[in-house]
């Protein structure tokens, strides 16, 4: 997103259908979740419009009622706020916008120019068209706003690839239906996300869209075996300990990649701020030497596009021989987070790779009282959990420990001798194991090490010992 200063600002507005069985709090977080993902998108977002119903409605997604109640908040403030149309706006109709308000207290006209409309399901293409005619603003479902936080965040190759395919499986439905908004004077829409549809869709035939997409699986097939070849040669590179950071979206996981690795990956309050994965050495260094690898953050119901490419980046974490579960204890929806987060997991064929559940952000629990109750009630529903802030030195200390008591239980003791003839490979000794003790005599070195059975393997057959 950019952070120009001179730009507009952009205003937006919620809106939802409560289905039954879905529960309220469950309803209330997705609407949190919706209004972060537009808040990371770049808007404030002014109003909550939200309708229990049975079922959505075919035309339109909302009801009539909503729709009216949506049209009238946003239609009638007409630029109110720029001060240019104070001449030709009608100056009782600026007073009336200030003082409608419904029984709720809310006001029933919005104060702000509105820019989109954001619905909290995926709607299909003829009732987004029919919404946006009738509320007379841009309207983004779930899925497009996930889809276009992507397509800005995605940085590599293969993850601006992928989020392309995936944008144009959900843009080439659509693009028809602005074709048939787009009449002669059609307005010309610069919207957000659906960029460049006012004036493309025409010559963006399905044929061509087909054809692009096919392009870029290819170019993904070839970026794929480049990746399989470079954790290959990773995963030969003996002594070799790996652990992957993952979780939802905002727990915090590349904070902690930060505080471990010392290394600058990026931290934004902003969801799908991690959209590859990144590998870096656990700092201080230890034997064995640590991997860890921050990974792409979950949310639930992601677009059906991204699935694939989102389990693809995943899947290098099931190369770890741990998983750092990170968890936003201080968010009142972590449960249900832990649970999307643990399907995925499974999904991709992970539930067999030890892990560890990390609560994060427990400074963010409000005061001291209230974060130890917290952190008894998690410990005693998680047994082995982590409770911690990454914003804590000590903290990341503790975790920088666990994580390598779990590798150093498997290191095993050992002794090697090292022939004055191959003192070349005192280094190699040095760097895969902990040297417990050194002793020379005339013939050579003799070590008593610990380290990995794996890495004490491969020296020995390297000293011809084995
Ligand atoms: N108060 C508090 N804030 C934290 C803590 N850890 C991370 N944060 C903040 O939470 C926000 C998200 O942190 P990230 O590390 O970017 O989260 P992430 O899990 O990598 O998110 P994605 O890349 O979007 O999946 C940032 O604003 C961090 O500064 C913590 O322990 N305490
Ligand atoms: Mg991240």
């Amino acid at each position: 997103m950019q952070t120009d200063v001179k730009e507009k600002p952009l205003y937006a507005v919620v809106a939802a259908v409560q289905l039954p069985g879905v529960s309220d709090f469950e309803f209330e977080a997705s609407l949190t979740e919706l209004r972060e993902l537009a808040k990371t998108l770049g808007f404030t977002v002014t109003r909550t419009f939200t309708q229990k119903r049975s079922s959505f409605d075919s035309t339109a997604y909302l009801g009539v009622g909503k729709r009216q109640e949506i049209r009238h908040f946003v239609n009638s403030e007409a630029g109110d706020e720029d001060e240019s149309n104070l001449g030709s706006g009608n100056p009782l109709h600026r007073l009336a916008t200030f003082v409608e308000v419904g029984n709720d207290g809310e006001a029933l006209v919005s104060p702000h120019p509105i820019d989109v409309l954001f619905v909290d399901h995926e709607i299909s293409p003829s009732q987004a068209r029919h919404l946006e005619n009738e509320v007379g603003c841009q309207v983004m479902d779930r899925t497009m706003v996930i889809l276009e936080i992507f397509h800005r965040n995605a940085r590599s190759p293969a993850a601006r690839a992928q989020v392309e395919i995936a944008r144009l499986g959900y843009l080439a439905p659509r693009l028809r239906e602005a074709a048939k908004l787009a009449g002669p004077q059609g307005r010309q829409r610069s919207g957000v996300g659906g960029r460049g549809a006012g004036e493309s869709h025409t010559e963006l035939d399905k044929r061509k869209i087909r054809d692009r997409i096919a392009e870029l699986q290819k170019e993904i097939a070839a970026m794929d075996a480049d990746r399989k070849t470079q954790r290959a040669r990773r995963q030969a590179h003996q002594g070799l300990a790996s652990v992957a950071l993952v979780g939802y979206t905002n727990a915090g996981k590349s904070t902690l990649m930060r505080a471990l690795t010392g290394s600058e990956v990026l931290v934004a309050n902003k969801l799908f701020a991690t959209l590859d994965t990144t590998v870096r050495t656990l700092y201080p260094e230890s034997i064995p030497r640590v991997l860890v690898s921050d990974t792409v953050g979950f949310i639930k119901n992601l677009p059906h596009g991204l699935v694939a490419s989102f389990k693809s980046t995943l899947e290098e974490a099931l190369d770890a021989s741990l998983l750092l579960h990170v968890i936003d204890a201080s968010d009142p929806g972590f449960e249900r987070q832990i649970e999307a987060t643990e399907v995925v997991l499974n999904e991709i064929g992970a539930q067999d790779v030890p892990r560890l559940r990390i609560f994060n952000k427990i400074d963010h629990v409000g005061d001291a009282t209230a974060q130890a109750e917290c952190e008894a009630a998690l410990r005693a529903s998680y047994s082995d959990c982590i409770v911690m802030s990454a914003r804590c030195p000590d903290d990341v200390a503790k975790l920088h420990q666990a994580i390598l008591a779990f590798f150093q239980k498997d290191l095993v003791e050992a002794e090697l001798f090292l022939p004055w003839s191959a003192q070349q490979l005192r280094g190699e000794i040095f760097a895969h194991c902990e040297v417990l003790e050194e002793r020379a005599d005339e013939e050579g070195a003799f070590f008593r090490v610990r380290g990995e059975q794996g890495a004490l393997d491969s020296l020995r057959e390297q000293l011809g010992q084995a």
